[in-house]
């Protein structure tokens, strides 16, 4: 393979990440960034606009540092570097991932057309269950003027896709935590959480905005069985606060009202977060990296989709649903759809759809154990496509079939 033509020496790879909002930008590229390290072994250097947002998912992050090494990948702050390193002087590496065409720097990408074996270049794009996903999986956009051509890479679903994002480690791990009592105790005890009560549904609520959320935690306050509710320290807390009457909520406050004990979290490390959907009953879970996390952990769960313009987020909400309630017993695949759709389409403005009435909730958790045994197998069907397999396997075909052509032109 040329791309690895040192034979000992790592591949090498660039992810380049702007943060646009939130955290599920570097959410996603930090997670790649390690994989890519602890997996395959490459050398990776991984550039990212906004060292705070960063560091809210790895405490260990230092925001005012230019270049640092943290969990065997080079971090650089994409504008700090720029400034002091202009990108013309820094080598590209072999691998450029450009993660959800966050557009690369041109006089990079300059110096990308200029190496005499040319990097290979992707564009790492969002996930969607769409159908038309899989005909645009691997397609090559050449440059306009310069001898480069990008590939679009598209996480998915089906086969016919990049697949997602799953470390070699993380079923077995997952295995092991939700079945050893003492070490989810030992992970409650350290988030300063009391222990399950018998009968109680523990639930982790990580959503934006919601017109649907004062309705929600007001049926769980009706409900006959007790919820515990762990909302981390994020963009909700105000309607958390005005549910309860409160000017202001903040990490560490518990707040009951009938049935319903809220407890707000403090925003948990990237690892520690798989920790608390692996143990909770049910994930509420939003945008995309989170959602994912929440089907590793074979665990029901309520997506939030990222809301996007004129709607367009609710075809990739049917477009999931369709999939995932495609092995699922109909009348739980019924109250699903429900609650999903109650639950994402009152976030659009549309009051009228917003159905997260006791009704739904109740229908919909009365089908329990069907849901979390089709939690289960769902994580096991979609564990057979893992991104970065797929990633090398691409890389690698690109590889060939460059080294082919460079032998036919030299004849
Ligand atoms: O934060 P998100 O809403 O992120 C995104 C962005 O908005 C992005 O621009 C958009 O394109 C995308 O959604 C669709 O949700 P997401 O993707 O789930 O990312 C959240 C990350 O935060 C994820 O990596 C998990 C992590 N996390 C923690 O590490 N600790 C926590 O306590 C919580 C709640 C989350």
């Amino acid at each position: 393979m040329h791309i690895a033509n040192g034979m000992n020496k790592p591949i090498t790879c660039d992810i380049f990440c702007a943060v646009i909002d939130n955290f599920g930008d570097i959410g996603v590229c930090w997670r790649l960034a390690k994989q890519l390290v602890h997996e395959p072994g490459m050398a990776v250097r991984l550039w990212v606009d906004d060292l705070s947002s960063f560091r809210r998912l790895h405490p260990a992050i230092c925001p005012d540092m230019p270049i640092q090494h943290c969990s065997g990948v080079e971090i650089r702050h994409w504008s700090a570097t720029f400034l002091e390193l202009p990108f013309s002087k820094v080598e590209p590496a072999q691998l450029v991932i450009e993660a959800f065409a966050c557009e690369l720097p041109e006089c990079y990408v300059a110096v990308m057309a200029a190496q005499e074996y040319k990097p290979i270049w992707i564009n790492l794009e969002h996930l969607s269950a769409e159908e038309w996903v899989a005909g645009c999986h691997c397609l090559p956009s050449p440059h306009p003027f310069l001898p480069l051509t990008k590939y679009f890479f598209f996480p998915g679903f089906t086969p016919q896709t990049g697949g997602l994002l799953l470390e070699r480690d993380l079923i077995a791990r997952r295995d092991a935590f939700q079945s050893d009592l003492h070490t989810q105790a030992a992970f409650w005890r350290a988030l300063g959480v009391p222990l399950p009560k018998p009968d109680e549904v523990r639930v982790s609520l990580f959503c934006y905005e919601n017109i649907a959320l004062p309705e929600l935690l007001s049926t769980w306050a009706k409900s006959n069985i007790s919820i515990l509710c762990l909302v981390p320290d994020d963009c909700v807390l105000p309607q958390v606060a005005a549910f309860f009457g409160r000017g202001l909520v903040v990490a560490g406050d518990m707040l009951q009202y009938g049935n319903l004990e809220v407890r707000i979290l403090p925003f948990i490390e990237q690892e520690r977060y798989d920790e608390l959907l692996w143990a909770c009953d049910i994930n509420f879970v939003r945008g995309e990296d989170s959602c994912v996390r929440a089907q590793w952990a074979g665990k029901p769960f309520v997506w939030h989709i990222y809301p996007q313009q004129d709607n367009v987020h609710i075809n990739k909400l049917s477009a999931f649903m369709k999939l995932y309630c495609a092995g699922l017993q109909p009348d739980a695949a019924q109250t699903l759809s429900r609650l999903w759709e109650g639950w994402n389409i009152g976030q659009s403005g549309n009051q009228a759809a917003s159905i997260s009435s006791n009704y739904t909730w109740n229908e919909y958790w009365e089908h329990k154990a069907f849901l979390l045994r089709h939690a289960r197998e769902w994580s096991q069907h979609i564990s057979g496509n893992n991104l970065v397999l797929n990633l090398l396997n691409f890389v690698q075909k690109i590889d060939r079939i460059r080294g082919l052509e460079c032998k036919s032109d030299l004849r």
